[in-house]
């Protein structure tokens, strides 16, 4: 399906709730964000179903507390944003689950369609380029001022900054005139790469004591427990920034960090050229693209470990 139909979804409905994923990323608020200004300039009600107490640390520059949903507000269709499976929403799961009124914009591989009205465009690597497409193209409003620095986040936060494979011209000709319509995209650059508190600096020690390489050098891991970040008073969304660590070692072809938060692991997982992560994340029931994909396990972290490492094992 297209964009065309996601227009003409839009225009049929007047209360729209914009839903991210849980743990939301720099796409996910950046997106959602995008589409609420866009909403907004066509004159429809509509509101981000993401809390402002959920918006990591280094994405509250961005984030507007006035598109988040309020409690009981009511709504007559829902668009999910830079999410993968129904699972994933961060709410409103069984009501989505149950309307006949649901759009889906994204651009996961993995995604199954599962709205009524779908459009994945794998091709794009963020969300946020396919918001500043509907915006642009579509519906014909050049994205100004917040709208276009909520798009310019998205796809710099997926791309690394314009840097990872999935850029591509048509990404570089989206920033050029997001750049052209005002963005400062030094000071977006900034935000989102460039800017730590000193807690942040001061734990990367801690966590880099857990480094650990596996297969010769072509698998390194990091491990980071709830308890460590209690012990220093910080939240997971604030260490966000030592994901790639592991990846980035030379000679290491797939960088994986472990989370233990209280009764589950979370595992993301990031590549360089030779593994596609996705089918990896996807065996064991989470989602993702070829370079960065992630997983969510109900057991112990050392049985998560072992279970990474054996799939791991197979596949390198
Ligand atoms: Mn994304």
């Amino acid at each position: 399906m297209s964009l065309i139909e996601i227009k003409d979804f839009i225009e049929k409905h007047d209360n729209i709730a914009v839903i991210g994923h849980v743990n939301p990323d720099g796409d996910c608020i950046g997106s959602c964000l995008g589409l609420w200004y866009l909403l907004k300039s066509l004159g429809k009600n509509a509101a981000v179903c993401i809390k402002t107490d959920d918006v990591p640390h280094h994405l509250r520059f961005i984030w507007n507390p006035l598109a988040e949903a309020q409690e009981g507000q009511v709504f007559d269709a829902y668009i999910s944003v830079d999410c993968a499976t129904l699972d994933r929403l961060c709410c409103l799961n069984d009501v989505f689950a149950k309307s006949e009124h649901t759009a889906c914009i994204d651009h996961h591989r993995t995604n199954s369609g599962f709205a009524t009205v779908n459009a994945v465009i794998p091709t794009a690597p963020a969300a946020g380029e396919i918001i500043y497409s509907l915006a642009a193209d579509v519906f014909g409003i050049k994205p100004t001022g917040e709208l276009a620095d909520a798009i310019y986040t998205a796809i710099v936060s997926d791309t690394g900054g314009f840097k990872y494979s999935s850029t591509t011209s048509y990404t570089m000709r989206v920033g050029a005139d997001l750049l052209d319509a005002g963005v400062n995209g030094t000071a977006i650059f900034k935000n989102l790469f460039d800017t730590y508190t000193k807690k942040q600096i001061d734990i990367v020690g801690d966590i880099t004591s857990t480094l650990t390489t596996y297969f010769d050098g072509k698998v390194a891991s990091i491990t980071v427990t709830d308890e460590l970040l209690e012990s220093k008073g910080m939240r997971f969304d604030e260490i966000d920034f030592i994901t790639n660590l592991p990846r980035s070692i030379e000679g290491v072809e797939v960088g994986v960090y472990f989370k233990k938060k209280s009764d589950e692991i979370r595992v993301s997982l990031r590549s360089g050229e030779s593994v596609d992560v996705s089918l990896i994340a996807a065996h064991f029931g989470g989602g993702g693209h070829a370079r960065a994909a992630g997983i969510t396990f109900k057991c112990g972290l050392e049985e998560a470990k072992k279970l990474i490492l054996d799939k791991l094992a197979e596949v390198l």
